[in-house]
């Protein structure tokens, strides 16, 4: 049976892409939300999200009647569930945090009335092994009149899968099409309904496995990248330690062919890399040592920066015996998470930038070509040649382009990101 009508649960950074690309390939789409914005948004042919090109898409695609977003699920031959997987708060200092799947489960209990034999149920949100059996045992127990593929493998009347998505912000629309896709099916008969989906629009190939490898696989790439990055943090430290251009040293090492290590920075941000380890922390906590330990060194790396925006003031006051901290000012050159983006959201240079403004009695800058305004009234947003002409100590934390183009000749500053050498 082919997919006429698909829909896709949670119209949020993965979910609004991939129904919108579904309507370009003249797929009916329903999008589902809980958040009433969003859904009005899209029904405009809006976007509440900023994602290069995905305007013009969602766009077209509303306005061919091929996309309407809705806050209650509707009858359709494929769901795709792309809502947030967050980790629970820890009770205790040091405690693992436990991953959140209480939006997986509110939308197996949304879809599950309007589920008919023959459809299929796919898993999307990054999950912990376990998530995918786990939503389909959801579903079940709320229609007893289906069969499912835990209990009835081939021949079950749903069919569902796991299939991560594992597209880069900023660059969604051409990796939800370029990229390979892993294809994690309950049964053989699950996967492969999975890839005649996907067919619809991924030019990448459709790799098949089971559910649990698909969910550990989109674990493992988060994670592999999470210990290389600390890697590279703690690299950083040391060197610091040694007076050594931790830069210099990370392109001399990368010249050996077989070495290829990541950049530091000042810690781990957005909602994937600093989150999914934990996935695999809190499953098998004696083993998964090394992750552990990385998800440790970068989430500690923005007090190691705040440390040193505090010698460096020590160090201006110092030389400056005429000043007290109220004349210093100190300038924190981006907040997002990551260069060239407006993403704010867990972004260690938003909270580096919040601490200084909290300890520090002068003025705090903040430079972000990215946004118009700031909700913190200690923090002035300023724009470049504000920042030049007015500051003490400069920190740079995102390495966004338009900073690479400053040339700084003052003493104190402090780069997290090796553009100011
Ligand atoms: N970062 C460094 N040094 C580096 C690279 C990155 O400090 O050398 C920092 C960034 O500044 C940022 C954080 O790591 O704060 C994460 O940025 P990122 O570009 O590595 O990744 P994300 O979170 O934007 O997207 C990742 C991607 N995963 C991998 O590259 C393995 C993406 O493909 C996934 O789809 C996405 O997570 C996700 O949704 O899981």
């Amino acid at each position: 049976m082919s997919f006429e009508t698909i829909s896709v649960v949670g119209l949020g950074y993965i979910g609004l892409p991939t129904a919108a690309m579904f309507a370009s390939r003249k797929k009916k789409v329903i999008g589902v939300d809980v958040n009433q914005h969003a859904v009005d948004t899209i029904n405009r042919g809006e976007i509440h999200i900023v994602e290069p090109d995905l305007d013009m898409l969602v766009s077209a695609a509303v306005q061919q009647g091929l996309l309407k977003a809705v806050t209650a699920p509707e009858a359709a031959d494929a769901f795709l569930i792309a809502v947030p997987t967050p980790f629970l708060p820890s009770e205790n200092a040091g405690d693992i945090p436990k991953p959140d799947l209480r939006y997986i489960e509110a939308a197996s209990k949304a879809i599950a009335p309007v589920l008919k034999k023959g459809d299929l149920v796919i898993l999307e949100s990054t999950s912990p092994v376990g998530a995918t059996e786990q939503m389909a045992e959801w579903l079940s127990e709320a229609r007893s009149d289906l069969t499912f593929p835990q209990t009835h493998g081939e021949s079950a009347d749903i069919n569902v899968a796991h299939c991560p998505e594992r597209v880069l912000p900023g660059h969604v629309v051409t990796e939800l099409v370029q990229n390979d896709r892993v294809i994690g099916g309950m049964s053989k008969r699950c996967s492969e309904r999975s890839v005649e989906l996907y067919k619809t629009f991924v030019m990448g190939e459709c790799v098949i496995t089971n559910a649990r490898t698909a969910e550990m696989a989109k674990l493992t790439e988060n994670s592999c990248r999470d210990v290389q990055i600390a890697f590279a943090n703690e690299l950083s430290m040391i060197c610091d330690e040694l007076d050594i251009d931790v830069w210099e040293l990370i392109s001399l090492a990368n010249r050996h062919p077989r070495i290829n290590i990541l950049q530091p920075g000042p810690g781990v941000g957005g909602h994937c890399i600093a989150v999914d380890p934990w996935f695999i922390v809190s499953k098998t906590p004696e083993l998964a040592k090394l992750i552990k330990t990385a998800r440790g060194v970068n989430d500690k790396k923005p007090e190691w920066v705040i440390d040193k925006v505090k010698i460096a003031l020590a160090e201006f006051l110092q030389a400056n015996p005429t000043k007290t901290a109220q004349d210093v000012t100190i300038a924190c050159y981006g907040l997002a998470f990551k260069p060239d983006i407006d993403d704010l959201r867990e972004s260690p240079a938003l909270d580096i930038t919040k601490a200084i403004a909290d300890f520090h009695k002068g003025q705090v800058l903040a430079i972000e070509p990215n946004i118009d305004s700031i909700d913190r009234e200690n923090i002035k947003l300023v724009t470049i040649d504000e920042s030049l002409s007015e500051t003490d100590i400069h920190v740079l934390l995102v390495d966004h382009t338009q900073f690479k183009k400053i040339k700084l000749n003052d003493e104190y500053i402090i780069d997290t990101k090796g553009i100011w050498k």
